[in-house]
C-alpha cells in the first residue's frame, strides 16, 4: 500500500474542500434539521462529503468510506482501508459563526488509525499526523504531551453534561468542573481534540459522539502520547456511537479513577 500517496492526496483534498467552504461564506446556505431542531445540516456538508467520495473512489476504488451524511458505504466491520469523514464538524458554528468548525478525515487500516487530518478552515490551520511519524500543525511539529493535574487543567466539556441528562449522573462531573483550572466549550469535537494535542486544553470529554467525530483526532492525540478512550476507559468503538475522554497522560487516569469511578456508573 502506498501510504505516502494516500497521505499526500488526503491533505490535498482537505485543503481543496476547505477552500470551497471559505468561498461559500458569501452565499446563502440551505439549512435543514436532522434528528432534532438543534441537529443541523447544510448543502455544504453534503457537497463536501460527496466531493471526498468522488475523489477517493476515483483513485482508490477498493477503499471504503464512512461519512456522517451517509453518502459512503454500509459497515459491518473495519477490514481493509476505511476513510472516516466528517465533512463539516461544528455545523452550528459554521452556520452561525463562520468559524470554530473543521473538516475531519481519518484513514484507518483494519481498525487501526494511520492518518488523522483536522482542518480548521477559518484559521487555515491543518492538524495532521501519520502514525509513527509525528503530529503537526501546518509545518510545525507538535511536542509530546506532558503529565498534568486537574487543578492545572483546562477541560473541554459541553454544559449539557453538567445538567441532569440521560447519559451520565451529572453529579459525577460537578467536582471536575469545580476543581479544574477552567472549562471551555467550542462546539466542535474534532477541534476540541486537537486543542488537547496542542496543549490549548488538557482534556476533553463528551457523552455521545460518532466515529467520524473522533477518528482523525484520535490519531493526532495518540501520536503525541495523549490517551483516547470512552468515558469508561475502554477502547473506542469505530462502528457506532461512543462517549469520549481525551486527555494528557496521567490526567486521563486521574479523571477516570477519581471522578468517573473507573467507569462503574
Ligand atoms: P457536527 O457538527 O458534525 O454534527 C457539538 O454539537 C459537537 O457534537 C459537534 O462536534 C457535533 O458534530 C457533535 N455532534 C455529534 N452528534 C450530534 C448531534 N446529534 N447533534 C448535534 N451535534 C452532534
Ligand atoms: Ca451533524
Ligand atoms: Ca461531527
Ligand atoms: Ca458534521
Amino acid at each position: 500500500m502506498n501510504w505516502e500517496k494516500i497521505d499526500r492526496l488526503a491533505k490535498e483534498w482537505v485543503m481543496e474542500a476547505g477552500k470551497s467552504i471559505r468561498s461559500s461564506f458569501d452565499k446563502t446556505l440551505n439549512i435543514q434539521t436532522k434528528s432534532n431542531p438543534k441537529d443541523l445540516v447544510t448543502d455544504m456538508d453534503k457537497e463536501i462529503e460527496q466531493f471526498f467520495i468522488r475523489k477517493i473512489r476515483g483513485i482508490f476504488p477498493e477503499h471504503r468510506i464512512l461519512g456522517e451524511e451517509g453518502f459512503g458505504d454500509e459497515f459491518e466491520n473495519l477490514h481493509g482501508i476505511v476513510w472516516l469523514i466528517d465533512p463539516i464538524d461544528g455545523t452550528m458554528n459554521f452556520i452561525h459563526q463562520q468559524r470554530n468548525f473543521a473538516i475531519s478525515v481519518g484513514v484507518y487500516e483494519n481498525g487501526i488509525g494511520k492518518i488523522g487530518l483536522v482542518y480548521d478552515v477559518a484559521h487555515d490551520e491543518l492538524y495532521h499526523a501519520f502514525r509513527g511519524k509525528g503530529a503537526f500543525m501546518n509545518e510545525k511539529q507538535l511536542p509530546t504531551l506532558k503529565e498534568t493535574t486537574v487543578k492545572e487543567s483546562i477541560i473541554g466539556l459541553n454544559a449539557t453534561w453538567v445538567m441532569e441528562n440521560r447519559r451520565i449522573d451529572h453529579n459525577l462531573l460537578i467536582p471536575l468542573v469545580r476543581e479544574a483550572l477552567g472549562t471551555r466549550s467550542y462546539g466542535t469535537a474534532t477541534l476540541e481534540m486537537v486543542y488537547v494535542a496542542t496543549g490549548r486544553m488538557d482534556a476533553y470529554l463528551s457523552m455521545r459522539l460518532s466515529p467520524w467525530d473522533y477518528a482523525a483526532g484520535a490519531v493526532i492525540v495518540e501520536e503525541l502520547g495523549g490517551k483516547v478512550t470512552n468515558l469508561r476507559g475502554e477502547t473506542l468503538n469505530y462502528l457506532s456511537m461512543d462517549s469520549l475522554l481525551v486527555a494528557k497522560p496521567g490526567l486521563h487516569q486521574t479523571i477516570l479513577k477519581d471522578y468517573l469511578k473507573d467507569g462503574k456508573w
